[in-house]
């Protein structure tokens, strides 16, 4: 039973392969022309690292910082996960050397073609120093901030260190992704722009991970949202979850939709990934369920505005500084 609903799982993993992300492959426009390279120029030929901010053998990534053209710049380097797809081709047209052998034990390197071993590859240049902080391992420390320490410690800090939303503005204004969007409802209240998260790189729906924008720009995150704001929110809700079962065959019961508080970019956002994969910041001190979010608002329309909220600050993040002088650390 388990077994045979398993195989149903992946039956429909595949079949949203083979339609979502078909689609897209053919969408034109979702090449390395649209990503910003015309001609496939490589600008990281003459990346010059000055530190590895972090790495991870299990994660098989690593996040650099340094310059390009004299620009502080971060690359993100990541091996993605092997297809299901491509693995008879993988078998069948790489070379294969032996490493050692030892009775029935054996090990090999094996040499893909060039294009089933590409490496995802994320550059932010120029990067702000707070882009460089953002990705550098580090300790974290968890705050708890009253509505008062919102509105005297918080809301002034991100008034003035916030990171931009120029690129989420981009997108609702169709200056950039437009090919990517999967699903829009262009109503000025209720309406956002569902789309692939730049982590997913939309080869496979094991680690499917897509942002629904709202088209609203005032409000920032979490604690700004009241009763006032179900409407928006349940058809995020609602819209959401039926587009990625339309494109990706993947049901709610699948999903993990969340927002993050706090979150990096203020402008609300909401986070759609699949349940299984452990998603950056799905966890408690920072992922609230959008279920629990729209229940807490129907009972109490000020819960956000009032209650106590936890989250985890990085050890030389400004604000985790401006908690500890204000003796809440
Ligand atoms: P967040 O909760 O504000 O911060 O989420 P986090 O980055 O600390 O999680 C913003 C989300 O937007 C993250 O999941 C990012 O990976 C994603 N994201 C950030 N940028 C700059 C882009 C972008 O340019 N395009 C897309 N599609 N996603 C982005």
């Amino acid at each position: 039973m388990a077994e045979s609903a398993a195989k149903r799982e992946s039956d429909g993993d595949k079949e949203a392969l083979n339609q979502g992300i078909k689609k897209m492959k053919s969408d034109p426009g979702n090449g390395a022309e649209a990503a910003g390279e015309p001609g496939g120029t490589n600008i990281l030929s003459a990346f010059q690292t000055s530190a590895v901010l972090s790495d991870s053998a299990r994660e098989k990534n690593i996040f650099l910082h340094g310059k390009i053209s004299s620009q502080d710049a971060v690359v993100i380097l990541e091996k993605t996960p092997i297809r299901e797809d491509v693995v008879e081709e993988l078998l069948r047209a790489s070379t294969l050397k032996l490493e050692m052998k030892n009775d029935i034990y054996s090990t090999y390197r094996l040499q893909a073609p060039a294009h089933l071993n590409e490496i995802k590859t994320t550059v932010v240049c120029p990067a702000t120093e707070k882009h460089v902080k953002k990705y550098q391992r580090q300790e974290s420390f968890l705050v708890e901030e009253t509505a008062e320490d919102y509105r005297s410690i918080t809301l002034p800090y991100i008034e003035k260190q916030r990171f931009s939303v120029q690129w989420v503005l981009n997108i609702l204004e169709k200056k950039a992704e437009a090919e990517r969007i999967v699903f829009e409802d262009p109503d000025p209240d209720v309406g956002f722009v569902l789309l692939p998260d730049f982590k997913w790189d939309q080869k496979q729906v094991d680690d499917l991970y897509l942002i629904a924008i709202v088209h609203q720009r005032d409000i920032k995150s979490l604690r700004d949202l009241t009763s006032d704001h179900l409407p928006l929110l349940q058809n995020v809700f609602r819209k959401g979850k039926d587009a990625i079962l339309q494109r990706y065959k993947l049901p709610a019961c699948k999903l993990r939709v969340y927002l993050h508080y706090q979150p990096s970019y203020y402008h609300l956002h909401v986070h759609f990934t699949r349940l299984g994969y452990e998603a950056p910041g799905c966890g408690v001190e920072r992922a609230h369920l959008l279920a629990d979010v729209i229940q807490n608002l129907q009972n109490h329309p000020e819960h956000y505005k009032t209650r106590t909220l936890y989250f985890p600050l990085r050890a030389d993040d400004g604000l985790l500084q401006n908690f500890k002088e204000a003796q809440r650390l």
